[in-house]
């Protein structure tokens, strides 16, 4: 684990922040560890967790030390199928082909010409998971020009229907045709279609993170950001934008981030094969703490931007009872920070579990509801966790 805050450098963290007013970051309602606040070991958790194989450039999120909102750049999960692109940032042109009144390469200048939007936003890989302490899973607040705008201003023809992102990274991939494969050179891309829907949540092509540039690893110099969409959507090391009429079934789009549905209909099975898009609602007990005799069960939401209606923690598969949301992360799109203060835990090992709910009654199913998901991604079950109370 790593070194826990000391009060002393949680005020100065406060400070700084307090420093960067003009981005109007809310206070921090959860703070680091407090003094005399002792962190209850999970037994759920493996003593090598979150430690990287060496050489490898994808990082968990540690999520017992989430320490406030926003995920530091540092701490920030990360993951790409692919090496990481060092892209020289004065140099960088955007493309912009396809349906488009004028074919466009923009500089980073031009892009930041076109105005200035902030948003928090907090997103998983779909790939997130128990067996990773689901710590492919982070928050941030990003900078950039809101898609739609960038689009008004260059004129994007009626026929568009999808815009397709493309990153600098690629491979080699064997598409099959008909049992057929064939090797082709293709970059990581993702489409979104030119739908008001797909619009609503205010994608951007974000150039910061929390302030400060984009580092290498989070797709510098430029990126998507889709508030409330998995964390595939969000094409790091953007290349291209292409405007067509066509849907796009690349490898990362139609083929690879899929999953498989088994429902019982009438006595009857019928199977559903759907896109990875929107975040399915999904809360995560992170942490357990003690003061003295209290505990408090400590943990985040993330969801598709729709509003929260609750958010329960049950102990000991006992009744569900309210958390409360912390005020500092309140924007639709942020993941949601929650805290329960839990009286009364005797000595032992205890199994507490936590549940989300969302206005339009999507709750947040347990591991054996979710059984009729039949493929890996978009794990979003109930994770009980187990405490050790000494
Ligand atoms: N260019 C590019 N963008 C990419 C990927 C990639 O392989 N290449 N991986 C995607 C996946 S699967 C995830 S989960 C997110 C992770 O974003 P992060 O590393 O900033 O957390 O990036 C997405 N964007
Ligand atoms: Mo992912």
């Amino acid at each position: 684990m790593k070194t826990r805050f000391t009060r002393r450098e949680i005020v100065k963290q406060s400070l700084a922040l307090t420093g960067l007013g003009v981005m109007g970051l809310p206070e921090w309602q959860i703070p680091a560890l407090a003094q005399n606040e002792e962190l209850v070991p999970f037994t759920d958790v493996p003593d090598d967790f979150g430690r990287q194989a060496p050489g490898s450039t994808i990082r968990l999120l540690d999520i017992r030390d989430i320490d406030g909102p926003y995920t530091d750049k540092d701490d920030f999960y990360t993951v790409q199928h692919f090496d990481q692109p060092l892209i020289d940032s004065d140099s960088f042109r955007l493309d912009i082909t396809g349906l488009v009144d004028q074919p466009q390469r923009l500089s980073l200048s031009e892009l930041r010409g076109m105005g200035e939007i902030e948003i928090d936003a907090g997103y998983e890989c779909s790939g997130n998971s128990p067996r990773v302490i689901q710590g492919l899973a982070s928050n941030g607040r990003w900078t950039g020009v809101a898609l739609q705008a960038l689009f008004d201003r260059i004129g994007v023809k009626s026929e568009a229907r999808e815009a397709v992102f493309f990153g600098s990274d690629s491979g080699e991939e064997t598409v099959d045709f008909r049992g057929r494969p064939y090797e082709i050179e293709q970059p990581f891309a993702r489409s979104l279609p030119m739908t008001d829907d797909a619009f609503a949540s205010g994608p951007l092509l974000a150039y910061a993170l929390n302030g400060e540039p984009l580092t290498r690893g989070q797709g510098a110099p430029l990126r998507l950001i889709v508030p409330g969409w998995y964390g595939v959507t969000n094409v790091k090391w953007l290349s291209q934008i292409h405007l067509q009429e066509n849907r796009f079934l690349g490898k990362w789009q139609a083929r690879w981030y899929r999953t498989l549905w088994a429902e019982e209909r009438g006595g009857e099975t019928i199977w559903h094969e759907t896109e990875v898009s929107r975040q399915r609602i999904k809360s995560v007990i992170a942490r357990v703490t003690r003061v003295s005799n209290e505990h408090e069960v400590f943990g985040f939401v993330l969801h598709d931007g729709t509003s929260l209606q609750s958010v329960e923690v049950s102990i000991d598969n006992g009744p569900w009872q309210q958390a409360t949301l912390d005020r500092s992360t309140s924007n639709p799109f942020s993941w949601k920070l929650f805290r329960f203060r839990w009286t009364g835990a005797s000595q032992g090992e205890h199994t507490i579990v936590s549940r989300a709910t969302d206005v339009k009654g999507n709750v947040q199913p347990t591991a054996d509801e979710l059984a009729i998901k039949q493929t890996g991604l978009e794990d979003h079950a109930q994770f009980p966790r187990t405490v050790l109370i000494g």
